[in-house]
């Protein structure tokens, strides 16, 4: 069989390798076939002349290839800003304060509920177009401001409506346990009970349902409840995530190992008995140091005790209009090394490999290996440590999707790199 693409003279950070390394492969080249890698390595050992293996055959000049860039926590289904809380913040007025006078997420639920299915749809569309152009392959898309039936599938049509038109593949996750609604009044366990029963089901039956998330916090929601939501999401057999832990330890490790999530998000306070329960569930602890940014945290996620216990770090842009006004890749890699201490390697590894694991689709994505999806990024760089280097990102040369390479960047020169 011929392959249908071979992209030669490249060097590839696979990410295949033992924990801590990129697996490089030196003067690389790598192959498609019906979207997937049919063979990597190096050039030289080639099963043949490029051009009687492949019908294609692209020369990469010594670039670097990556897994394509997965963004495993996002809120890109929303509509309007909240510039007035940033604002309210930099005078004095705390994140949890704003929540509780009515803003914070509650502000973003009246701009979703606002809008046209067309115009969320068309915002979101922007959006992962943008991630697109920086590398990113697979995005996570997550519901939770629209708090009702209607409203969470406007955002979750709008999720899959990405994965529709764009050359990207969509993960997408249930937040209906975000907030409580206004027109539930303090009626806690009463909305609790309506996410499980009837918008969990409703919307899992419409294929919207990916997997199911909760914000743990005292803000929000209490472990107790989250596990009335979580025990529906086993039952319809769907994965479950938590926002665990980012404000202050609200038991959200036990919780997310409790129910063997894919990934707990945040961590900041999760404590030393949460950390070794998450290791023993096998979830990845999802960073999110763009939030960290934002609310001027001084309280970083546990990376010694995370390491020391084997748990996978995965990072994350968190991209919503509260707390992470973000979607630059390269930066979140950049923050992770300078506030959270990750390697380099580490930061690149938590954009693909653990990303992947973090979603459940580390079978299919996250590492270049033969008979994975060939979704890739291509980069004009000195080596991969150079992807957490530039405080605003490196713009890659170029993408591939399912083996099929996408529109390179017209602003893809190095001197584009530099900061302007
Ligand atoms: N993710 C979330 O869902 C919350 N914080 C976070 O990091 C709230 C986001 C918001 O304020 O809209
Ligand atoms: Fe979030």
């Amino acid at each position: 069989m011929r392959w249908d693409r071979l992209w030669i003279n490249c060097r590839a950070a696979t990410m295949a390798g033992a924990d801590g390394s990129y697996g490089i492969i030196e003067d690389g080249a790598v192959a498609a076939a019906a979207g997937r890698i049919a063979w990597i390595g190096r050039r030289a050992e080639l099963p043949g002349e490029p051009s009687e293996l492949s019908r294609q055959c692209i020369d990469l000049h010594g670039a670097w290839l990556t897994p394509g860039l997965i963004d495993a926590h996002t809120h890109l289904a929303f509509a309007g800003e909240r510039s007035a809380e940033f604002e309210q913040r930099l005078a004095g007025t705390s994140y949890q304060d704003i929540q509780q006078r009515g803003g914070g997420i509650l502000s973003t639920v009246r701009a979703v509920r606002a809008a046209s299915p067309e115009r969320l749809a068309e915002l979101t569309l922007a959006r992962a177009a943008r991630l697109a152009a920086l590398g990113v392959t697979t995005v996570e898309i997550k519901s939770g401001y629209g708090l009702s039936l209607a409203d969470e599938r406007k955002q979750l049509r709008a999720a899959q409506l990405v994965g529709e038109r764009l050359s990207m593949r969509v993960s997408k996750t249930f937040l209906g346990a975000h907030a409580m609604p206004p027109e539930f009044g303090a009626s806690r366990a009463e909305y609790v009970s309506h996410v499980a029963r009837e918008l969990l089901p409703a919307l899992a039956a419409e294929g919207l349902i990916d997997a199911v998330d909760a914000y743990c916090e005292h803000v929000a929601f209490s472990a107790p409840e989250i596990s009335i939501l979580f025990d529906a999401a086993r039952a319809l057999g769907l994965p479950v995530k938590l926002h665990a832990d980012q404000l202050s330890d609200g038991g959200g490790g036990a919780l997310a190992a409790r129910y063997r999530a894919l990934s707990a998000d945040h961590v900041e306070y999760t404590s030393a008995d949460g950390i070794a329960r998450l290791a023993q569930a096998g979830t990845v602890a999802l960073l999110l140091p763009a939030a960290f940014y934002c609310l001027r945290e001084t309280h970083p996620p546990p990376i010694d005790a995370l390491r020391a216990n084997g748990v996978r770090m995965a990072i994350a842009s968190d991209c919503n209009p509260g707390t992470a006004p973000i979607l630059n890749p390269g930066t979140i890699m950049n923050m992770a090394c300078t506030l959270f201490r990750l390697t380099p390697a580490e930061a690149l590894a938590g954009y693909t490999r653990e990303a992947a694991r973090a979603l459940g689709l580390l079978h299919e994505i996250g590492t270049l290996e033969q008979g994975k999806s060939a979704d890739f990024a291509i980069w004009d760089c000195s080596g991969p440590a150079e992807l957490s280097y530039w405080i605003d990102g490196i713009t890659p040369l170029g993408r591939v999707f399912r083996g099929e390479p996408t529109a390179a960047s017209p602003a893809a020169s190095p001197a584009a790199r530099m900061p302007t």
